[in-house]
């Protein structure tokens, strides 16, 4: 590539707007970005419930701003691209099975608000680089000795995948029609800390630190390439400065594992029997393996990973999940509770779970609400109960199921957020319920 083109771009960046830089892996790219370059970051982040002030503590505020808004709301995209030189496009409803609740934030987010950032980089001519995920490939089977390249045709098979595969379609058409001055990532499952305790790897570590089982889908055989999120931000970075306008990039770093070996890390790391799971519903069409080939990145702009072993960078994850505990435990009941009402029970151990299971044995009183997906309490509100398992033998019984939820809530209930504790129950109340909060959210 052409050197001065790179000079070129050094030269004329001074600052980021960085959309959805109050979630995991855009705050993590912040810090990144601050710590390694004399950049100046804006984010644009609409703090829904994966985004918070707090994953951006600490930082420098003469570096650093933050801007609550939507990427879809037109004309303050418009102000905000036409003051900095580049825009990093995080932004994004990220949860696989969120999207299967409920598509609709996917396709308003992930469409829309990608086509309003690159309307107004097209306007004021901005440097714009889209993230974006190796999911839009689809998946891989299990003994397929290929892995993505950036020549892999898109396949996505979820509302979220089929929402960015969209979104990576317009920012080349915007490319090819209107010159915009666009780069593309496609990375790999990241790991490392502020990971919304929905995701797979910070919700094993949290059920963990409760004194609970992780939780599996289905056998635990399904694979993901796991990168740290440190080295995608270096990848990113790196692509900001270097990149070839028009071209896509494809982030991993050689790190595929099943999720049960995952598990097995974890539950070593704690001190726990390798068998100490919970195999819970499988997810509906539900990928078996991502795998990158990143050489591209490699060979063309010098890319390497920093965290080459993973165990080392999930312990160091789980050490991260245990020190900040005030972070990640306001959002922990809600988003076990989210589970139950989408739908999430045990899964009878012989088949490894079936998709179309439904609950037969609910605690009196409770019942099934086709809507939501989950149970209801007698009151009608939805309930932080587990569902029950068709399979009588497997099945949690009411009282365990009663039990666990009593003691995640409780122990929300009993970490140190007394300061914050009526600010967590709107949030929590917000995410669960049309009524007000139980009594016994209340405390004493
Ligand atoms: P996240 O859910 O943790 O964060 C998303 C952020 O975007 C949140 O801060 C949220 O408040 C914000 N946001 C959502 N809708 C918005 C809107 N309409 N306007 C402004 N802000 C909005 O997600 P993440 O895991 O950090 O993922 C970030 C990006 O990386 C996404 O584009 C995702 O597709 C991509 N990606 C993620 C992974 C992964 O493993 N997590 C892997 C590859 C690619
Ligand atoms: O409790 C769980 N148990 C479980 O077995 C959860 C939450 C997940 N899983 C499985 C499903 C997947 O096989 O673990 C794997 C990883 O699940 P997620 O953390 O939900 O990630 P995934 O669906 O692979 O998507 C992630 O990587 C690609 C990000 O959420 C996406 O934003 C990114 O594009």
């Amino acid at each position: 590539m052409a050197l001065q083109e790179a000079a070129d771009n050094l030269v004329v960046m001074r600052t980021l707007l960085v959309t959805g830089g109050a979630g995991f892996i855009g705050s993590n790219f912040v810090r990144h970005t601050l710590a390694h370059t004399d950049l100046d970051i804006t984010v644009l982040d609409k703090l829904t419930y994966a985004g918070s002030r707090e994953s951006l503590s600490g930082l420098p505020a003469g570096r650093c701003k933050l801007v609550v808004g939507d990427i879809t709301d037109a004309r303050l995209v418009d102000e905000l691209v036409m003051t900095h030189d580049a825009v990093v496009h995080f932004a994004a409803e990220s949860h696989n099975d969120n999207s299967l609740a409920n598509p609709r934030p996917f396709v308003e987010t992930n469409v829309v608000g990608t086509f309003t950032l690159l309307e107004a980089a097209r306007k004021h001519e901005v440097r714009f680089h889209h993230i974006s995920t190796d999911e839009v490939y689809g998946d891989l089977e299990l003994d397929d000795p290929e892995r993505f390249t950036e020549a892999t045709p898109y396949n996505p098979s979820s509302p979220y995948s089929a929402t960015k595969a969209g979104s990576d379609l317009l920012v080349r058409a915007w490319v090819r029609s209107f010159d915009v001055q666009a780069t593309i990532s496609n990375c790999s499952n990241n790991y490392g800390p502020f990971q919304h305790v929905e995701k797979f790897i910070p919700r094993q570590i949290t059920q963990l630190m409760d004194g609970m089982r992780p939780r599996i889908y289905g056998e635990g055989l399904n694979v993901r390439d796991w990168i740290h999120v440190d080295d995608h931000s270096s990848a990113v970075l790196l692509i900001i400065e270097q990149g070839v306008i028009g071209e896509t990039y494809l982030i991993g770093a050689d790190g595929e594992k099943s999720n049960r070996e995952v598990v097995e890390l974890l539950l070593a790391e704690f001190g726990r029997e390798s068998t100490d799971v919970e195999q819970v519903t499988d997810r509906a069409g539900h990928d078996m393996r991502y795998g990158i080939d990143s050489s591209k990145l490699r060979a063309e702009l010098g890319w390497a990973p920093r965290f080459g072993n993973f165990a080392e960078g999930l312990a160091d994850t789980v050490e991260w999940y245990r020190a900040n505990e005030e972070w990640w435990r306001p959002n922990k009941a809600a988003t076990e509770a989210m589970y139950a009402r989408q739908g999430q029970w045990r899964a009878p151990r012989a088949s490894g779970g079936h998709r179309h299971d439904r609950p037969t044995r609910l605690p009196s009183g409770h019942r099934f609400n086709r809507q939501s997906g989950g149970p209801t309490s007698p009151a009608g509100r939805p309930s932080a109960l587990s569902v029950v398992s068709s399979d009588a033998a497997q099945s949690l019984s009411a009282e365990k199921a009663e039990d666990e939820a009593r003691r995640s809530l409780s122990s929300w209930m009993s970490a140190d957020i007394s300061r914050n504790l009526s600010s967590c129950c709107r949030a929590w109340c917000a995410q669960n319920m049309s009524s007000p909060p139980p009594p016994s959210v209340t405390r004493t």
